[in-house]
């Protein structure tokens, strides 16, 4: 099963494109916020939301039901109406279909990943910055100090040795204290008790250089989490760049328009005013408690750690919220980490070979250890370049493919059959050892230790000038087989 062309035949392609409006810019008709979304997808995809109405156990029971659909080749939107122990609806799965995700960004739901990455690159180019207004709906309810009770949201267990209740869909904003310029990012959250969560920030996240630097100077690091919004949030938001970029401001390119923010009630930080839920938090200084084990994104657990705890300060919320989760290690998290990728890579990589083509990262590769490069090579050695310039864009890779420009990099059949006829391993690869690679990756050396030392593989599996002809038929492209096959007559 191909996740990025999430169970469409022939057939519903050729219909989708028919019925496809052009692509519209900013969002098109999907919506500003994450409810406005789920009504466009009832209107216009009632067969993409699938409502549970009776009540599930937050421990595993929705996962179990989300690892079922997956089993099945099904990647629809899920929204559990009764989570037990809490009022609030949980949306799952909203970023676990390709076509869903180019929707968000106006596109037709038939558009490729070719074309996401395009339109997706293009507004990354053009950031928007976002503005603050006075209130939003965010601010409908608004809860500080004892009034905090965390058993109120609905967060579940996903994975059989996870080590607790977890928020996989909460951006953290922080402020670097230095530049005053906030930062976005998803870092797991373990809840503790009422108002503390355990925090998973990886070393090669942005947060972790923002909170370490308050850490130095000894301060608690203010920091403000929100769930719930339209896709073109969590893909802007996910855009992979430099650390003083304004993520705010990649979520405005992919809006269309300028992210509109709110002031946070106990901390220094802004947050968007149409999310559905925000908790105001600080990270405390020198603190340090047990935190994980959790499933993560390769398919295996990442180690049990030593990690920062937060406290909550105050919860502000939507009268009637949604509870946004991701599950993580499946389809709604690979996807939507691999497609803010692709555009950066891209962009490297064709600085270094112009004659670059496309690239893709794999849902075979988890969508961030393997990368395929196609390239229309007109000098030898080009391919290694591009290999190079794709593990200095990413530093998650581990394996770069490059082929020729004839080969469908979104089929990893046609990439392997180039792998397997045009590769002489001692010329067409290189290795590099021990260099920086994805701190949870299962291969790398120490992966109990939380380890991110890994060896590279690049493969140069174009042709080469001494590649024998290739097969074909003559006037296979003119033949028509209905003049030819006669149906059996009954
Ligand atoms: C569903 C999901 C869960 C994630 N969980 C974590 C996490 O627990 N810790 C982490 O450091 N990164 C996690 N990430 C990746 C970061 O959110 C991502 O790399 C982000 O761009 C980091 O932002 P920053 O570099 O601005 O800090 C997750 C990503 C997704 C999509
Ligand atoms: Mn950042």
């Amino acid at each position: 099963m191909d996740i990025m062309e999430p169970g469409l035949t022939a057939e519903q392609r050729e219909r989708l494109k028919a019925e496809a409006p052009p692509a519209a810019g900013g969002t098109g008709q999907t919506g500003r916020d994450l409810r406005g979304f789920l009504r466009f997808l009832e209107e216009h995809h009632p067969d993409q939301v699938y409502h549970v109405t009776r009540e599930v156990d937050p421990r595993f029971e929705a996962t179990a039901l989300l690892a079922k659909l997956e089993q099945q080749g099904r990647f629809p939107v899920v929204i559990f109406d009764r989570v037990k122990g809490s009022s609030i609806p949980v949306v799952t799965n909203v970023h676990a279909s390709f076509q869903r995700l180019a929707m968000a960004l106006g596109l037709p739901p038939t558009a490729g990943p070719r074309e996401f990455t395009r339109e997706y690159g293009r507004r990354e180019d053009r950031p928007i910055p976002p503005v603050i207004v006075d209130s939003g709906p965010v601010k409908e309810v608004i809860l500080k100090g004892d009034e905090v009770d965390l058993f109120q949201l609905p967060l579940l267990t996903y994975h059989e040795q996870d080590a607790g209740y977890y928020i996989t869909c909460g951006y953290t904003v922080m402020k670097d204290p230095d530049t005053g310029i906030p930062n976005a990012g998803i870092y797991r959250l373990m809840r503790r008790d009422r108002n503390t969560f355990g925090i998973q920030i990886s070393e090669t996240a942005h947060g972790h250089y923002i909170w370490k630097k308050h850490e130095r100077a000894g301060k608690p690091t203010p920091m403000a989490v929100f769930i719930g919004h339209h896709p073109a949030v969590h893909l802007g938001c996910l855009s992979f760049s430099p650390l003083e970029a304004d993520e705010f401001a990649m979520a405005g390119a992919m809006l269309g328009r300028p992210l509109e923010l709110v002031r946070c009630e106990t901390v220094p930080l802004e947050v968007p005013a149409d999310a559905e839920i925000v908790l105001e938090c600080e990270i405390e200084p020198h603190r340090r408690e047990p935190e994980a084990p959790f499933g993560e994104y390769p398919g295996t657990y990442g180690p049990r750690r030593m990690n920062p705890v937060v406290h909550v300060k105050a919860i502000t919320m939507r009268r009637n919220p949604l509870y946004q989760s991701s599950f993580v290690g499946h389809p709604d998290n690979l996807l939507l980490s691999g497609v803010t990728r692709l555009s950066y890579i891209e962009k490297m990589v064709k600085v270094a070979s112009p004659t670059t083509r496309a690239v893709y990262v794999p849902p075979s590769g988890r969508c961030r250890f393997i990368c395929y490069i196609q390239m229309e090579k007109l000098i030898e050695g080009d391919p290694k370049n591009a290999a190079m310039a794709a593990f200095a864009a990413d530093p998650f890779l581990k394996f770069v493919v490059v082929v020729d420009h004839d080969v469908d990099i979104l089929n990893d059949s046609e990439v392997l059959h180039a792998i397997a006829t045009r590769v002489r391993a001692d010329t067409d690869t290189f290795m590099v050892t021990h260099a920086r690679g994805s701190p949870l990756d299962p291969a790398s050396y120490d992966p109990a230790g939380g380890s991110h030392i890994v060896t590279k593989v690049a493969i140069d599996a174009t042709r080469k000038s001494n590649y024998p002809d290739e097969i074909r038929v003559p006037g296979t492209e003119e033949i028509n087989p209905d003049d030819y096959l006669v149906p059996l007559k009954k």
